[in-house]
């Protein structure tokens, strides 16, 4: 049974500046795997040996392949409970934001469409020399990275990697967002990257009545004002009924 509190009733209505940061825990139900579980992504690898510049440039085909077949993942599933209950959030309240460090696309297919992806898209492409995107790649289902046709360069994900800078508007607008809040979720994420895991701390800094939904304690719970330990894909369905917004 979850424990939804008072002041979660009063401010979760149409009229309040509701924002939510978002983590591989949401996809989690999809069937996406997270970085830090047990069959997370990088349990077999460490983030510095793939999500960052240097391994690319030293073993492009190996890293290339590994967004390749997480990208066969993302393609085989779709958003989940917990997804759709937060597009219909957005469907519900005027001024609602949806922050996300997923690269999977998700929350835009479960219909969200105030999505800011501070860490890039896994299905966008870019050369690393001349900057061009590819939405279709030369080959689609190759592990061996592709090149450029205008300049010859190697093609990369166009996601964030450690020691890269996130989308400076995107970041801004986000550390805005979650300025203003009255509510501020977050949802899924162990809240250990930053600048990413800065932002439910800025907005409860700023005044925001901040919820914690995960299915185990993290770095941020002893700060947060209300902690749901659980499934997002169960809690947040939970919530909209208990609200009146379902
Ligand atoms: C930057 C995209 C600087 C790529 C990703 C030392 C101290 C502090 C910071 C640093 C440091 N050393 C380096 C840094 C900076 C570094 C960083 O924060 N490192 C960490 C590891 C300490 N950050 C960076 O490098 C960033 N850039 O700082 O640039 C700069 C400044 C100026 C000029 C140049 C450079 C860039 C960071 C972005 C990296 N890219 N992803 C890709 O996807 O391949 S990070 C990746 O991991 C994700 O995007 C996400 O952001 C991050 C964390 O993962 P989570 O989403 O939280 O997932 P995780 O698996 O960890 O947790 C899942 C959670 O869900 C768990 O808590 C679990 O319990 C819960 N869960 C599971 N199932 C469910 C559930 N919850 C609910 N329901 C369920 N069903
Ligand atoms: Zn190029």
């Amino acid at each position: 049974m979850i424990e939804i509190t008072d002041e979660l009733r009063n401010l979760l209505n149409p009229d309040s500046a509701v924002a939510v940061l978002t983590g591989a825990g949401i996809s989690a139900e999809s069937g996406v795997p997270t970085f830090r579980g047990e069959e997370g992504l990088w349990s077999k690898f460490r983030p510095e040996e793939l999500a960052n510049v240097d391994a690319f440039m030293s073993n492009p085909d190996m890293v290339w392949a590994w967004y390749q077949h997480r990208r066969e993942i993302i393609n085989e599933v779709g958003p989940n409970p917990g997804h759709h209950a937060l597009a219909r959030m957005e469907e519900k309240i005027h001024d609602f934001s949806l922050i996300t460090q997923n690269v999977d696309g998700l929350h835009r297919r479960a219909g969200n469409k105030n999505v800011y992806e501070l860490h890039g898209n896994i299905q966008r492409n870019k050369c690393i020399d001349c900057g061009k995107f590819f939405d279709k790649l030369p080959d689609e289902a190759s592990d061996k990275v592709p090149e450029c046709d205008e300049c010859g360069g190697k093609i990369r994900p166009d996601v964030v990697w450690f020691g890269e800078m996130l989308p400076q508007d995107i970041i801004h607008r986000a550390f805005e967002v979650a300025e203003k809040s009255a509510l501020f979720f977050s949802i899924g994420t162990s809240a250990v990257v930053q600048p990413a895991a800065s932002i439910p701390v800025m907005a409860k800094q700023a005044g925001a009545y901040l919820v914690e939904i995960n299915v185990e304690p993290t770095v941020i719970t002893s700060y947060v004002d209300l902690f749901l330990q659980g499934k997002s894909g169960e809690i947040l369905p939970v919530i909209l009924e208990e609200c009146g917004l379902a």
